[in-house]
């Protein structure tokens, strides 16, 4: 398992030293001593927990704390105060701002690191479930809700530069027919191959496969132009041919096949993201009634 890292900001360097010693045999650290430089290097490297020193010359501890909190890529990020103010207001208003824990100067290392290692635990736990959230379990490809986010996010990205934005839209032949064969859980074993395929013929970063429903699959590619995308459709429906996956109840093919339509178009301001979807599955519908195992964009 990776180490988790620790984001320790405080503007007196004996303190940090503390901390740190008291945390650098389990975690990978890293530390700020203003505000200001918290900020950035948060947003650098993406910490797994912040322990946050209160009072700091220019911006202080809560500052940042309401600056995290703002910050869609750290909202998430739980944070502890490390302050020598005591008393009940201070410590009500650290945790009114969000942060999860709160403790006081001077630090007790095996409480600090008691504490830690209890909200580190609590953070990937979390992570795990917000990935299971949108993961599809048979595949491992993003689920519907995944899909839905990232068109939602990419289509307002894309309408701020005008540029393009491609869909996939994949389903597998006479599939019914191939569960009537060889039954339910081979008919299982098969989604997920054809799942294997979408991951290796669909290569960028910024490029999404997901599980769109039983036996069908989507595609988002960003800033894919309509050749591009073509392409990757056309390795998807090749690649899946040459599994050899028998069928005989194939009305096409001694193998299963998969139909593909794809949707291309410029993203412009207020154009929802299920046109794209709307389009790729008339394509696909247009696919099927041409006699599957084929590509209509
Ligand atoms: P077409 O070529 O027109 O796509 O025909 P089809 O039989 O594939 O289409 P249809 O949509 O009628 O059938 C889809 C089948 O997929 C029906 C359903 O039993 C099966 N299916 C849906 N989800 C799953 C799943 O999770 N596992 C398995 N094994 N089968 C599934
Ligand atoms: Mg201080
Ligand atoms: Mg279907
Ligand atoms: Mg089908």
């Amino acid at each position: 398992m990776d180490r988790a890292t620790i984001l320790i900001v405080d503007d007196e360097i004996s303190n940090i030293e503390i901390i740190n010693a008291a945390l650098e045999d389990s975690y990978e650290i890293c530390f700020a001593t203003s505000g200001e430089e918290a900020i950035k290097l948060a947003r650098t490297v993406l910490p797994d927990l912040i322990l946050l020193d209160v009072l700091m010359p220019g911006m202080d501890g809560y500052e940042v704390c309401r600056t995290l909190k703002d910050d869609r890529l750290l909202a998430d990020v739980p944070i502890i105060f490390t302050t020598g103010l005591d008393g009940l207001d201070a410590e009500a208003r650290g945790l009114s701002l969000g942060a999860i824990d709160y403790v006081t100067k001077p630090i007790a290392p095996r409480l600090l690191s008691a504490r830690v290692r209890n909200h580190i635990e609590l953070k990937r736990l979390r992570d795990q479930l917000a990935e299971m959230a949108v993961t599809d379990s048979l595949t491992g490809l993003s689920n519907r809700r995944r899909l839905q986010q990232t068109l939602d996010a990419e289509t307002a990205r894309l309408a701020r530069s005008g540029d393009w934005l491609s869909v996939i839209m994949i389903d597998i032949d006479f599939f019914k027919l191939f569960n009537d064969t060889y039954g339910h859980p081979v008919g299982d074993r098969c989604i997920a191959m054809v799942a294997s395929v979408l991951n290796r013929a669909v290569r960028r970063a910024s490029d999404l496969t997901a599980r769109y429903g039983g036996e069908e699959f989507a595609c988002v590619l960003p800033e894919a132009e309509l050749d591009a995308a073509m392409a990757v459709a056309r390795d998807i429906q090749a690649q899946v041919r040459s599994l050899g996956i028998p069928h005989t109840a194939s009305a096409i093919s001694s193998y299963v096949t998969v139909s593909v339509g794809v949707a291309t178009a410029r993203c412009l301001p207020g154009m929802a993201p299920e046109l794209w979807i709307k389009q790729a599955d008339h394509q696909l519908y247009l696919s099927k009634s041409a006699g599957r195992d084929r590509v209509v964009g």
